[in-house]
């Protein structure tokens, strides 16, 4: 008998050639608080998406949360290994509890999913003749949820930052009568006049880091091998962008080609900017645009497109506006500091619990209440309290509660509100491709991100005494300054070249002691900053050399905040015509397309500021 059973034994085994990764593995869900089903979902086209949904278990008409990711499905429903729900899902998913199924999913041609991957795929129209788009395949995704989710009440919500925050807002061209709600944070909406690739028409070069990231695999791609620690130097040894790329194989990617044929604000910027896409679309479904004060990658789309979105919303209640003392995508996280900046609190989790998951509950949950969520929320910087108004901004030239009022730069780096007169006195200096201004203190490392994630509040004492960068300081503060909207700059310069870029700063010069927090003596915090290349003083569309050594009127706006500058204080108006490695050099000759541009166009130039030119800050009385 015993012979008998070893031979039976024997029969059983697992022959040692069997193939050890087998084919269907589930590990048993038992002990997750939580179900997940992996599903290829089909779209309109025949095309399958990867999608990933995560259902708290025992629930029953449950709403559902929905992100559509080029940043890999599987791995943003895995924060943790683990079998609890809160565990696995993202940090900012922290507020919602167990009330709402959660689903991820991959866009066409990333990770798991079908299709061909465009990195911003224009909505169906000039630029995109095919049947789909992100605005077809959230429809057809909803579609399918709340047909095949036995789970689900059939109300959907979108929430998703930057790219995730584009795909939300792609969805609204053309929603599906389930999307109930919607939340895009920090969204990529206007990628040349100031998201992502350009500010205003100033190239980032970072982004081709994440070119070639998001682009030479269907995954995460390898980052770039310059050899070199320090990335100012890399950037500068690389020469123009196109050689630069060139060297690391980039010119292959059909991104980088795209960018390279759009240097300017043409067609195709124009037709993909949400913002103007929306404006020309009823909107129906409740939205939050979401974004950081201090947003260091897409720090325009959220307030362009409020702005756009704002004329259809005469009664309050489908348009909302929330801007936190936050990073990129900081929302997200924990936020109670930002640098060396404090605030009161966690303010992500007061907004994600208090404010976010309301609004939310409200439009999706059935028989939830109403959540009081104010038309903007907005967290005052310099005072730290949040703040609800009815409308944004809060001061501007014309129609604002509060009318913006010019500061002028002065003789002797003077800075007042009294306007000076009397002859054309400037002040000059000498920029130089060759010694550009850094945007944070060498060696620069762009992809840490200790460097990266807050250099926007990054003290600029490091550039303040360069000769090439001119500071205009006003006297002490004897009350508080309150500036709510967007500071707009009204620069009278020359230059001895035939193309410059213009760097302009608004900065709260710290006192010289502060005794809560040492550290801040004499700081001086950057509230708002952003470029304007020169050609496109006239025209985003049509760049033209400037006169030489002519003044010329430069006009533009800041990113907008929401700061008081207290008494003691002093407000600083910085200038300068580079910020590299983070934007180009702008070789100040005059080429057809700067990323092409020769080595011996980059040349130094005279640049002159006249005084009298201004900064109008949104003041509030
Ligand atoms: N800022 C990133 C991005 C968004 C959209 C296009 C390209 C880049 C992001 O964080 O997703």
């Amino acid at each position: 008998l015993s012979s008998l059973l070893l031979a039976a034994q024997a029969g059983a085994q697992t022959s040692p050639m069997a193939p050890d990764i087998i084919a269907g593995f589930e590990a048993p869900q038992d002990e997750a608080d939580y179900i997940k089903r992996v599903v290829m979902l089909p779209m309109r086209d025949g095309v399958k998406l990867y999608t990933v949904i995560v259902v708290p278990k025992g629930v029953r008409s449950a709403p559902i949360i929905l992100t559509r990711t080029p940043y890999n499905a599987a791995g943003r429903a895995r924060r943790n290994v683990s079998p609890s729900m809160q565990a696995s899902l993202p940090q900012g998913d922290d507020a919602f509890g167990r009330d709402f199924i959660r689903v991820f999913q991959d866009v066409r041609g990333k990770y798991g999913s079908e299709g061909d991957y465009v990195m911003t795929r224009p909505v169906r129209g000039p630029l995109n003749t095919s049947q789909t788009d992100h605005g077809t395949d959230a429809w057809d995704t909803i579609e399918w949820l709340v047909k095949n989710v036995p789970e689900t009440n059939g109300k959907v919500g979108m929430i998703g930052s930057s790219y995730e925050g584009f795909t939300v807002l792609m969805a609204l061209t053309e929603p599906h009568p389930a999307l109930k709600a919607a939340v895009p944070m920090s969204a990529m909406v206007d990628g040349w006049r100031g998201d992502d690739w350009f500010h205003n028409g100033a190239f980032r070069v970072n982004t081709l880091d994440y070119i070639g990231n998001q682009t030479t695999v269907r995954g995460r791609g390898e980052p770039l091998a310059t050899g070199v620690y320090d990335d100012y130097e890399a950037v500068l040894r690389g020469g123009s962008v196109a050689d630069l790329a060139r060297k690391y194989g980039l010119d292959q990617l059909n991104f980088t080609k795209k960018l390279f044929e759009h240097p300017a604000y043409d067609s195709f910027w124009q037709e993909q900017a949400l913002d103007r896409i929306l404006a020309r679309r009823p909107l129906s479904v409740p939205t939050m645009h979401v974004v950081g004060q201090w947003d260091q990658e897409d720090i325009y789309g959220a307030y362009a497109t409020y702005a756009a979105l704002e004329k259809q919303d005469k009664d309050n209640k489908l348009n909302y506006l929330a801007v936190g003392p936050w990073r990129h995508s900081g929302v997200n996280y924990e936020g109670s500091s930002l640098g060396v900046l404090r605030f009161e609190g966690d303010t992500a989790l007061q907004f994600r619990r208090d404010v976010m998951v309301p609004f939310l509950k409200q439009h999706l949950l059935d028989g939830a209440p109403a959540a009081n969520t104010p038309p903007v929320l907005s967290y005052q910087t310099g005072s730290n309290q949040w703040q609800r108004f009815t409308q944004w901004p809060q001061s501007c030239a014309a129609g604002c509660p509060s009318a913006a009022r010019p500061v002028y730069l002065q003789g002797g780096f003077k800075l007042s509100f009294a306007k000076p007169s009397g002859a054309a006195a400037f002040d000059e200096y000498v920029a130089d491709p060759a010694k550009p201004v850094p945007f944070v203190p060498r060696p620069v490392r762009m992809e840490d991100e200790n460097v990266w994630k807050p250099w926007l509040v990054h003290d600029q004492r490091f550039v303040s005494d360069r000769t090439d960068v001119l500071s205009y300081v006003s006297e002490p503060l004897k009350e508080p300054l309150v500036l709510t909207g967007a500071p707009v700059v009204r620069l009278l310069a020359s230059t001895s070249g035939s193309d410059a870029d213009w760097v302009v700063k608004v900065i709260d010069v710290y006192p010289d002691e502060v005794p809560s927090q040492p550290k801040l003596g004499g700081f001086q915090l950057p509230l708002s900053m952003d470029v304007l290349r020169g050609r496109y003083r006239d025209s985003f569309e049509k760049p033209s050399a400037i006169p030489s050594n002519k003044p010329v009127q430069y006009t533009f706006a800041l990113p907008p905040v929401n700061h008081v500058i207290q008494p003691g204080h002093r407000v600083m108006i910085q200038i300068q015509s580079s910020w590299f490695p983070l934007y180009d050099r702008n070789p100040q000759s005059f080429v057809p397309n700067i990323f092409h541009a020769a080595p011996g166009d980059y040349r130094k130039a005279t640049q002159r500021v006249f005084h009298g030119s201004s900064v109008e800050l949104p003041v509030v009385k």
